[in-house]
């Protein structure tokens, strides 16, 4: 044994920590919300059972999730210990055992709701160093093992004083584990210091406080009570997410600011302080996404707070030749918007505030646009920085310049959610439901037709203004056996949803959305 296993579980020790500090480096250079060991907590803390978890914040209070992430990181070292001893005999086992780690964290980062590709980038990264970095303190581990011994082991004297290379070579391994070791404390030290960004901007958003911001009560009648239907109001933390931004713009309110100018009479500049003591304007609005299939889910309904545009625009004064606005964010992202949206008697906002609190970090803290009416990618500007009056024929913006129309607004839609395609369902009368959506213009009927037969008029939730979508419900009867059910709507002109069929590019998807389904007896 030239060996021992203690430095083989050092290895794996020093390995382990390598990966977790590079791991923890990459969430925080990438403002990444959690960092996998986070993730795990937090999944485990979903997991929980209610009775255990209130048993656990009984005892150990607020520090709960500290606590937890302690003992996970407790596990994980003798995991790793055992891991580096596993890689002597069994190198596989050691790779397996890491990869399966790495799954566990890759899960628990993608199970939060609205995860990118970037969001596994730590995982990946850790993994990597895992692997590196054991591979490395294996290859001088296995080096000590063949160097020759002063003189074979005998009954008498079974461990042979080492010789000076085997002396030195313990010493190199040594060396070279610490100074990774060391290597990977200055890496988490940095991660933690990158993250700063990030944490000061949480703590600003917590502390955040916006008089006359209120959550109302979703309005009564909304929902039309079918189990399996989209949820009328979209939490935060459900409602999809679309950005170019791969490290999302981190600003404190103190730091924000907007400029309103180009074509006007008076140019403004408005302050965080200066844009939440205006009147405040709220309300229901459904925000969807041009890149959103017929059927698809990029779409969500929130209670918005902000400053209406209106307001500042007509204080500025744009000019009479001025058709457009082009919105710029903080990290340079661009789209324009017609200024009769943003002038006219909708409720285009300045917003602040999602559902009733700060709006998130990923959804355009501190300051996003939101405009009734229009896709996002010519409207709803995150981290929105910059509104420079202009005219459509001097610009162009970001999705505007890779082939999508100039002109973005939302075409009438409608989805099936219940039920799901592919789902059984008993015979007898059969429950359909979904939503339809045509925002500010607002839908006055739907209707279902089972295998191309007559369309059936569905039951709608009510809804508090024509920017929201509307749940509906149908129930009809039909017979055993395998069957299409599609879904159109009727907008408040009289238009019919068109069945023609159209992609996403340029301008947005048109189609009846339909889902298979059966019926057993
Ligand atoms: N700064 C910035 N704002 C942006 C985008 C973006 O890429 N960057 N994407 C837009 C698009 S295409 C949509 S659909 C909406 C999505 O907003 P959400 O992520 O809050 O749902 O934001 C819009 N605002
Ligand atoms: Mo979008």
């Amino acid at each position: 044994m030239r060996t021992s296993n203690a430095a083989w579980c050092l290895a794996g020790l020093v390995a382990g920590g390598a990966g977790l500090a590079t791991s923890y480096l990459a969430t925080n250079v990438m403002n990444i919300r959690e960092s996998p060991v986070v993730a795990v907590a937090e999944l485990v803390i979903r997991h929980t059972p209610g009775s255990v978890a209130e048993g656990a914040i009984d005892t150990l209070g607020p520090s709960d999730k500290p606590v937890l992430v302690g003992v996970i990181l407790g596990l994980l070292a003798i995991l790793f210990a055992i891991i580096g001893w596993q890689a002597r005999r069994r190198w596989w086992l050691a790779t397996v055992l890491f990869g399966l780690l790495a799954l566990v964290g890759l899960v628990a980062v993608l199970s939060y709701k609205n995860t990118t590709a970037t969001d596994a980038l730590p995982v990946v990264v850790g993994l990597a160093t895992w692997l590196l970095v054991l591979f490395v303190l294996a290859e001088r581990l296995r080096w000590i093992e063949v160097l020759p011994d002063s003189h074979p082991p005998t009954e008498e004297d079974p461990y042979p004083p080492l010789t000076d290379e085997q002396r030195h070579s313990r010493r190199g391994f040594l060396v070279g584990a610490g100074s990774i070791a060391v290597l990977a404390g200055v890496t988490g030290a940095i991660g933690h210091w990158a993250g700063r960004g990030r944490r000061n901007v949480e703590k600003a958003r917590r502390l955040v406080r916006l008089a006359g911001v209120s959550k109302p009560p979703q309005p009564a009648g909304v929902s039309v009570g079918v189990d399996g239907v989209t949820p009328w109001v979209t939490p935060a933390d459900e409602f999809y997410l679309i950005d170019t931004a791969v490290r999302v713009p981190t600003i404190e309110p103190q730091d924000w600011s907007i400029r309103i100018h180009g074509m006007v009479e008076k140019e403004l500049e408005l302050s965080y302080e200066d844009l939440v003591s205006r009147d405040l304007s709220q309300g229901w609005i459904t925000l969807s996404c041009v890149s959103n299939e017929v059927g698809g889910d990029l779409i969500g309904n929130a209670w918005w707070s902000g400053v209406r545009v209106a307001d500042l625009l007509a204080e500025a004064r744009p000019s009479r030749d001025a058709d457009a606005v082009l919105q710029t964010s903080q990290d340079g992202w661009t789209c324009g918007t017609p200024l009769e949206a943003l002038t006219d008697d909708r409720n285009a906002m300045l917003a602040v505030a999602m559902n009733g609190a700060p709006l998130p970090i990923e959804h355009g803290f501190p300051v996003r646009t939101i405009v009734p009416g229009l896709f996002g990618y010519v409207s709803a500007c995150k981290w929105v920085v910059d509104l420079e009056v202009t005219r459509f024929d001097r610009i162009t913006a970001f999705w505007t310049d890779k082939g999508w129309s100039e002109l973005g607004p939302v075409k009438m839609s409608s989805r099936i959610d219940v039920p799901r395609g592919g789902e059984e369902v008993p015979a007898g009368a059969v429950t359909f439901a979904g939503v339809a959506w045509a925002q500010h213009t607002g839908i006055s009927g739907v209707q279902v037709s089972i295998d191309d037969g007559d369309w059936h008029s569905a039951e709608l939730g009510r809804v508090p203004n024509n920017d929201t979508w509307v749940q509906w419900k149908a129930v009809v009867d039909v017979e055993p056996g395998d069957h299409t059910v599609k879904v159109r709507a009727v907008d408040r002109t009289g238009l019919p949803q068109t069945g023609e069929e159209q992609d996403v590019v340029p301008d947005g998807a048109t189609g009846w959305h339909s889902v298979d389904f059966s019926v057993v007896a």
